[in-house]
């Protein structure tokens, strides 16, 4: 039985795992964020199952991840398909362990696609939806509203499963979604104005706190174009930052995550602050972040 390790957070690592699910039915799936990562490759440790990775990247603060894949690589094969800016002796290091694909160009998704799903339609559909989304393109309305539940059910495992499970055998929507949707987007909107109220500006960049419940692309379209700011930088309760850029900017974000122990794209990109962030420790969280990405903006070529 493979083992499949994907992106629990947004419809591109869910439609990943969903694609490698097709072409490998009987597959054990792992949804994880950054923060699983270690413990994750730590559990599957003697292993002898094929691992597949989707949609994740080794960021400073999983290098020690690494120690796990070597042991595992003894015993098994790890096939890697990935679209994150890899740090390049992170890249190197993790290459002696396994095969590893990244394309910037393309969304996790279709980077699987070009592994295992040539000639399937289920599959090229899962890919294209994927790649609206990771894009923000967010033009398919199929896709749209299947981004909106997995935000909404962010939390609940065994429902993000049941996703991976529902894409891999060609089904896009379910009635009993409808209800999980209307609910998400009311509970949003009043989320996203908090959010926008909690905002704080500085010289080009603004600091927020927010839900995991609002989509970061969400709260940068009401605030970068509106008030001119080059990057927003994103906090949740659980100590996740998310960067966002405005449209056309140069900034690579993937440069000021990486100041954070993390990483991403240079137009959307994350790190962890390493506590929860409450509304009482927010103004020191923000002091502190800001300092860092002031001078991770001066310090950029
Ligand atoms: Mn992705």
């Amino acid at each position: 039985m493979a083992i499949i390790i994907s992106h629990r957070k947004d419809l591109d690592g869910i439609a990943s795992a969903a694609i490698l699910k097709r072409a490998l039915p009987g597959a054990k799936v792992l949804l994880i964020d950054y923060d699983d990562i270690r413990e994750a490759f730590r559990s599957l440790e003697g292993t002898r199952e094929e691992i597949y990775v989707a949609d994740l990247n080794i960021g400073a603060a999983e290098k020690k991840a690494l120690g796990s894949i070597e042991k595992i690589a003894k015993n098994a094969r790890i096939l890697w398909l990935d679209h994150h800016n890899w740090d390049p002796i992170v890249r190197k290091a993790a290459e002696k362990h396994m095969t590893l694909i990244v394309n910037r160009d393309k969304c996790a998704s279709e980077v699987v696609f070009d592994f295992f799903g040539e000639g399937d339609f289920v599959d090229a559909k899962i890919a294209r939806f994927a790649r609206d989304q990771d894009f923000y393109t967010k033009k398919i309305y199929d896709a749209n509203r299947i981004s909106d539940v997995i935000a909404a059910r962010h939390g609940n495992m065994r429902f993000l499963l049941s996703l991976v499970d529902m894409l891999s055998m060609g089904v896009f929507w379910k009635d009993e979604f409808d209800e999980i949707r209307t609910e998400y987007i009311a509970k949003k909107e009043k989320l996203l104005l908090e959010s926008v109220g909690a905002m704080t500006y500085y010289e080009n960049f603004a600091i927020t706190l927010s839900s995991p419940l609002v989509p970061s692309g969400e709260i940068a379209r009401e605030t970068i174009e509106k008030k001119k700011v080059d990057v927003l930088v994103i906090l949740d309760p659980r100590g996740r930052i998310s960067f966002r850029r405005r449209k056309g900017s140069s900034i690579d974000l993937s440069f000021i995550a990486r100041g954070f122990g993390g990483g991403g794209h240079p137009y959307a990109a994350g790190a962890s602050y390493g506590k929860p962030i409450s509304k009482k420790t927010l103004t020191s969280a923000k002091e502190a972040i800001a300092e860092k990405v002031r001078k991770r903006l001066a310090a950029r070529i």
